[in-house]
């Protein structure tokens, strides 16, 4: 026995050793993380290794052979589901699929084209050592030992498990310090901990957060809303209440990002109507998309209540039941029938829930439009139609009212019909990318013919209209295409610039100009409050009016970059962008702390519903400080 046990390998080490070595290709092949140094190098090599092996050690527990074989065979397809499930996920969004985004399964049908697009013939390779593993339990080769362990085995084989997870622990401390507290940027988890553990972790992050709104109380808003109040910039008398009383009509502009205004492929415009229509606005050229998985929801989010989107799922599907002091409520409270319209369906983001949370009236959803086949393309009602119809219902609509519109046209995998080509794809090696550009010009030309439509039916000179690109619609993973379009080669820099995304705001009778603060969508609230002449003095939020004189330049995203006037850090690097390279990190070091400050303050609110404990006439009563 002793000498068949030296010479045969176990059952539970092949198991292991398959699964480790998959995990290790999938890393290199389907995931883009960067390896700075050796010891990264050496991390990545072993961090699913500790996991795996206290996942495959429960097998000696299982009594009969049978039992041990198939609980190591359901393990080995479990993990590898699991696997499989970030890599397409990740070929999407560009990123490692956390707990809350599971329970968002109301989207995955939605999801429908998107995600075919994203499975590739080959990905059975993906399950090839399962097979490997099935036929091996099937023929019971003689090398391999189906037998247990002695004890003494299995306590080394533990111990061992737990070593090399401390181990692993250990060096991501020396890599990364505050690795488990600094938890906004996942590839940094998944790259140092192992996919595996990171879930893990992702699970306990989870229950923390139920607990937390549990356990919170009033005492914890004080120090946020003293930051808040901190942070207040007073409003430009010049804009103050200058569009009072007119209706607002807000487009969320399906993933336009900025670089596509005043500018062409193939020779031709690619946004003619939005460059006109920005020289007869307010037109913020340095102006930030923040969402982080939430997408659309998020950027909702944001210009709705002026706080952060999370950095894990969608705060629309997390915390739902929060209590919010949203634009849409505030401009409610002013006599505004306010009313979000968006031909998808309503569960979509959890969107008919949040919606009530947010206090809009009414929603007008896929419900309230006649979509077709005829009209509809790509992930349903294509945008002309939908501002057709929308802009009938606003004519029934009670005046004044606030309408928050959201296009679907130009979202990945940014399928069109031929009718709808204004101009000619590009010819990049990314599909995505080439097509991008034609959906982009049929949105252009969509929101054209609504503004004409508006002006047809004289709503037009009574409203304010806002265009803003909700985040981008080429991630990273088209980088060399983009920087063939370009022309220069996308550095972490050149990214976060191009996370600017459109931003402008029509007021009737007012001239246009250029605003060229730095800021973001979490500045949309008080900007476009101030402009009805509501003020936010007395309101927890992070944003600033962008027409105030106090406005600061400066804007955070959710996974921790940030832009000054004159420099952006990203990729832990500070970069001027005047040269666009790296330069001193402490030119960027004092606003690293408020970035962290800010972000922290605002999942604090959301994690504990803080705002629930907000009394805006107790703020209001407050004598003066000093
Ligand atoms: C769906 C639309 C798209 O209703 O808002 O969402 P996205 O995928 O861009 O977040
Ligand atoms: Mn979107």
């Amino acid at each position: 026995m002793k000498g068949a046990l030296r010479n045969n390998v176990s059952l539970i080490a092949v198991a292991v050793l398959f699964l480790w070595i998959k995990t290790y290709i999938v890393y290199q092949t389907s995931f883009n993380i960067d390896i700075e140094n050796t010891l990264q190098a050496f991390i990545l090599f072993i961090n699913p290794l500790s996991f795996i092996m206290l996942a495959m050690g429960i097998s000696v527990f299982f009594k009969s052979e049978k039992g041990k074989k198939r609980y190591i065979m359901i393990t080995s397809f479990l993990l590898t589901f699991l696997l499989y499930a970030n890599v397409v996920f990740y070929r999407f969004f560009n990123d490692f699929i956390t707990v809350p985004l599971l329970f968002q399964t109301s989207n995955f049908a939605d999801l429908g084209n998107s995600v075919t697009e994203e499975f590739k013939w080959y990905d059975i390779l993906y399950f090839a050592d399962l097979i490997l593993l099935a036929v091996l339990l099937k023929v019971k080769p003689k090398f391999i030992n189906f037998g247990s362990m002695s004890k003494m085995n299995t306590r080394a084989y533990f111990l061992s498990a737990v070593a090399v997870f401390f181990l692993n622990l250990g060096l991501a401390e020396v890599e990364r310090p505050q690795l488990l507290t600094r938890t906004f940027d996942r590839e940094m988890l998944v790259k140092n901990i192992g996919t595996f553990n990171y879930h893990v972790y992702d699970v306990l992050l989870q229950s923390k957060s139920s607990a937390q709104r549990a356990l919170a109380d009033g005492s914890e808003l004080a120090d946020i809303e003293n930051y808040s109040a901190a942070n207040y910039a007073e409003p430009n008398d010049e804009y103050f209440g200058i569009a009072k009383g007119k209706n607002l009509i807000m487009v969320s502009v399906e993933s336009t990002q900025q670089f596509v205004m005043n500018n062409t492929v193939n020779g031709q415009e690619i946004t003619p109507f939005l460059n006109e229509f920005a020289k007869k606005s307010l037109y913020f050229p340095n102006f930030y998309h923040q969402t982080g998985q939430g997408k659309t929801s998020d950027a909702e989010f944001l210009v709705e209540n002026s706080l952060y989107p999370l950095s894990r799922g969608a705060v629309f599907f997390t915390h739902s039941g929060n209590e919010y002091d949203s634009l849409a409520e505030k401009l409610d409270e002013n006599g505004y029938f306010s009313n979000a319209m968006h031909a998808n369906n309503k569960s979509f983001w959890n969107r008919d829930i949040m919606y009530k949370s947010l206090g809009y009236e009414r929603f007008y959803e896929v419900g309230d439009y006649d979509v077709n086949e005829e009209n509809s393309v790509n992930w349903g009602m294509k945008d002309i139609p939908f501002f057709e119809q929308s802009a009938a219902h606003m004519k029934e609509m009670p005046k004044p009212f606030y309408s928050k519109m959201i296009t679907l046209t130009n979202h990945h995998p940014f399928y069109y019909d031929e009718e709808d080509k204004f101009i000619d794809e590009f010819n990049s090696k990314s599909g995505t990318l080439n097509r991008y550009f034609v959906t982009v010009r049929y949105t252009d030309e969509a929101l054209k013919q609504f503004v004409e439509d508006l002006k047809a039916s004289g709503l037009y000179e009574n409203s304010v209209i806002v265009l803003y690109g909700d985040h981008y619609g080429i991630s990273e993973n088209h980088n060399e295409a983009m920087a063939q379009y370009l022309g220069k080669e996308v550095t972490p820099f050149v990214s976060a610039q191009l996370q600017k995304v459109p931003f402008m705001i029509h007021i009737p009778g007012v001239e246009g100009k250029v605003i060229d603060k730095v800021g973001g969508q979490i500045d949309v609230r008080p900007t476009l409050l101030h402009l009805f002449g509501i003020d936010t003095k007395d309101d927890v939020q992070f944003g600033q009016d962008l027409l105030s004189e106090e406005h600061e330049d400066f804007v955070a995203f959710r996974d921790g970059r940030f832009i000054t006037k004159d420099y952006v850090y990203a990729d832990n690097k500070c970069w001027d962008k005047a040269t666009e390279q790296p330069t001193e990190k402490s030119y960027c070091s004092p606003y690293l702390e408020k970035t962290a400050t800010e972000l922290n303050y605002s999942d604090r609110i959301i994690y504990g519903d803080l705002l629930r404990f907000y009394d805006p006439d107790a703020a209001k009563k407050q004598p003066d400080a000093q």
